[in-house]
């Protein structure tokens, strides 16, 4: 994993890195509640899910070549989950192959990338602004877990009045 303040230029292609230069720390991910581990394995990744009371999950591959619906699908998709948007739940990303980029808000509104590849888990509390985008590889394959029932919903900004997202605010305050 590696996190930077995004560059802000994504007028011509989202999936490049638009890395501004400036690092971002864990404990700066921490402090706005967004959670990094490594595991080289699924047991530790069933380890985690078990202690925070995970239920469900799914598997996702986003891919070019054989994403249901062809090429005008994925980008559909792609399109979505690069739209701001915020979920009410808690969710678990780990990274099992290819790599994507998840961009979450700071505390400044910033946008913060990170870069995750395989082995890298990410846990975005609900409430939090985030995005995601494949790199120019155009390839991930990831666990998505949700505490219950999976819950696709996701609200695009602004839903600043939305209860999780008053809640989130409230937790991270210093
Ligand atoms: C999300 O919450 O935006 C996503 O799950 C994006 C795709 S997971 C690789
Ligand atoms: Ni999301």
């Amino acid at each position: 994993m590696r996190a930077y303040y995004h560059d802000n230029k994504d007028e011509v292609d989202f999936r490049e890195e638009h890395d501004s230069g400036v690092a971002v720390s864990e404990s700066k991910l921490s402090a706005i509640g967004v959670l990094y581990y490594f595991f080289d394995n699924e047991e530790d990744v069933n380890g985690l899910a078990k202690e925070r009371n995970y239920k469900n999950r799914d598997q996702v591959v986003l891919s070019k070549d054989n994403f249901p619906g062809g090429e005008t699908a994925l980008k559909a998709k792609l399109d979505s989950f690069y739209e701001e948007h915020l979920h009410e739940d808690e969710e678990i990303r780990y990274i099992l192959d290819g790599e994507g980029y998840f961009d979450v808000r700071d505390d400044e509104d910033r946008w913060i990338r990170t870069k995750l590849t395989k082995g890298d888990l990410l846990i975005l509390p609900s409430g939090i602004y985030h995005r995601f985008t494949l790199s120019q590889k155009n390839y991930v394959k990831a666990l998505r877990l949700f505490k219950d029932e999976p819950k696709w919903l996701a609200l695009n900004r602004p839903a600043d009045n939305n209860k999780y997202r008053q809640e989130y605010l409230n937790s991270i305050k210093v």
